[in-house]
Parts: structure tokens; C-alpha cells; sequence
């Protein structure tokens, strides 16, 4: 219909933008990176919000385009940041399935000349749900590049656990339904206590999503999380507004 001509015509010209939403260490005041978050006004219809679009561009396979396109802006961007700053990227189940995914990322970094220390990647656990051997091959030779590779939205899928045994990820997003939660139900103060635990004991990286209040940062800081994001700590905002806040840092 109307709307896949018009993302297939966006996703084509790259007329899409990318926002970036900072990553803080713990401590809530050191910017270590962003994670870019794609974003379409449309001509007509304003803002379609990904919710909307990244199915659509799934379903009709513009993703493999689409996701092409924001790994080299992404890259882009991130080699004009002063510093070491990382910029992490999503990814879809489905540019596993189509295409070379190591290849588009070699591709981008190249062209940017950005190390690949610096991109990380946020995956999430229904793509291990779907093709396993295959995900977990790619994510192999992927982390060999010297990519990182983060699970995002951590304990709202399935066989998490069955996962962090299977596939050295760096870092592990909990989700902000659990950082919400905190201070709400006991509970979840257990449950985030012991994803820290865990997640160390494997070397694993943890950030916490969806910081929006000063005691959900106290409770993180509490549980040793690692990194904090969260529109209490700063909203996606586009590149352009980026300069001085990293300037700020560096
Ligand atoms: O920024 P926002 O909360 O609207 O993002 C909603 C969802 O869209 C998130 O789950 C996010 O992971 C996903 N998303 C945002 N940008 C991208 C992208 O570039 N690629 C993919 N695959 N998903 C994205
Ligand atoms: O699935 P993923 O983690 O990639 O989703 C990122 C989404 O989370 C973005 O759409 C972003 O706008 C949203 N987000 C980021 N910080 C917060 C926050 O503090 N609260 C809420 N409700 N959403 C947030
Ligand atoms: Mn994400
Ligand atoms: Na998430």
C-alpha cells in the first residue's frame, strides 16, 4: 500500500534520520556513547514511529536497505565525536537472513574509518529464538571484527540464560520494564540484584534502560550496573545537537 511505496522511496534516498540517545557510566554524569534510534517524518503523515515501520520494512525485506543505511550513517557520525565515544546500533532478526551482515559491517566501518571497538551492536533474543546456529555464526564472526555485541531488552524473551551460556556477549540492556519496576516490588530489586551477579561472574557488561527517576538511578548504582540511559539522563536527540554535549566530555 501507500505507506511500503513511501518507505521503500525513504529507505532508497535515505531520507530517514537517526537520533541518538546518550549512554552514561554509573556514576550518571560520564557519557561513554549513544545508541542510534532510527526516526521517518513522513512528507504527509509527520512522525511514523518505528514501532510502526521497522515491521513493515521487515515484512516487505526494506530492512536489509534500511539497516545498511543507518550502520554507515551511524559510523559516519560516531568518526566525528570526539573522544572514544561507542555508537550502538539495533538490529533486526531479519538482516541476519538476508544478505552479508559482516560485509555490510565491514563495509561501514571502513568507509568511516571507525574502529570496530567502537559500534556495538543490539541484538535482541528472538533473533537467537529463530535461527540459533546461524545467528550465533554470524554473531561469531562478528565479534571476531572486534564488534561488540549487546543483548538487548534482557529478560523479556525466552532462554536467556540458555543464551549468555552459548554466546560471549559484551553486555547485556535490561530491560526498562525491570528498571520501572524498581522500588515498585521487592522483587525486581531481587531479580536486577541477581542479572548483575550473574552477568559479571560472565564478564558480561550491564546497562540499565529506561532511567527516569533519581531513586531508580540509586537502586541501579546500588545493584553495580554499569551504565545507565534514559530520558532522566538524556532523550534521543539528532546528531546536529550532539557537538557540545561531547565537547563537554572529552
Ligand atoms: O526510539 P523508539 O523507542 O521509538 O524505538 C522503538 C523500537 O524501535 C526499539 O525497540 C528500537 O530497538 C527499534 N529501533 C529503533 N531504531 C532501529 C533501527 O535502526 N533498526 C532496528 N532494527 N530497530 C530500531
Ligand atoms: O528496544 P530498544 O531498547 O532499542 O528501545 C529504545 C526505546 O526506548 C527508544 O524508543 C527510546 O525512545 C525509548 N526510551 C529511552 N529511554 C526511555 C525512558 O527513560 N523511558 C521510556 N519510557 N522509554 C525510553
Ligand atoms: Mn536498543
Ligand atoms: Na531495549
Amino acid at each position: 500500500h501507500a505507506l511500503v511505496r513511501d518507505l521503500r522511496e525513504a529507505a532508497e534516498r535515505g531520507t530517514m534520520a537517526l537520533h541518538y540517545q546518550p549512554l552514561y557510566a554509573i556514576d550518571g554524569h560520564t557519557l561513554v556513547g549513544y545508541e542510534a534510534l532510527m526516526r521517518w517524518m513522513h512528507p504527509t503523515r509527520g512522525p511514523v514511529p518505528p514501532s510502526e515501520f521497522i515491521p513493515l520494512a521487515e515484512e516487505t525485506g526494506l530492512i536489509g536497505t534500511l539497516g545498511a543505511w543507518a550502520l554507515r550513517r551511524a559510523c559516519r557520525d560516531a568518526a566525528r565525536w570526539p573522544g572514544a565515544l561507542s555508537v550502538a546500533v539495533n538490529l533486526s532478526p531479519a538482516q541476519f537472513e538476508t544478505g552479508d551482515l559482516p560485509a555490510t559491517v565491514a563495509a561501514a566501518l571502513a568507509a568511516a574509518g571507525l574502529p570496530a571497538q567502537r559500534l556495538e551492536l543490539e541484538i535482541t533474543e528472538s533473533l537467537l529464538m529463530r535461527h540459533p546456529d546461524h545467528a550465533l555464526a554470524t554473531l561469531r564472526q562478528l565479534a571476531e571484527m572486534g564488534v561488540r555485541i549487546a543483548m538487548d531488552d534482557f529478560g523479556t524473551g525466552y532462554s536467556s540464560l540458555a543464551y549468555l551460556w552459548r554466546f560471549p556477549f559484551d553486555k547485556v540492556k535490561i530491560d526498562r520494564a525491570f528498571t520501572h519496576g524498581l522500588g515498585q516490588d521487592p522483587k525486581v530489586n531481587l531479580i536486577v540484584g541477581a542479572i548483575v551477579t550473574l552477568a559479571h561472574a560472565l564478564k558480561i557488561r550491564v546497562n540499565a534502560e529506561g532511567v527516569e527517576t533519581a531513586e531508580q538511578m540509586a537502586a541501579l548504582q546500588h545493584h553495580g550496573c554499569d551504565e545507565l540511559q534514559g530520558f532522566m539522563l538524556g532523550r534521543p536527540v539528532p546528531d546536529t545537537s550532539l557537538a557540545h554535549a561531547a565537547q563537554v566530555t572529552d
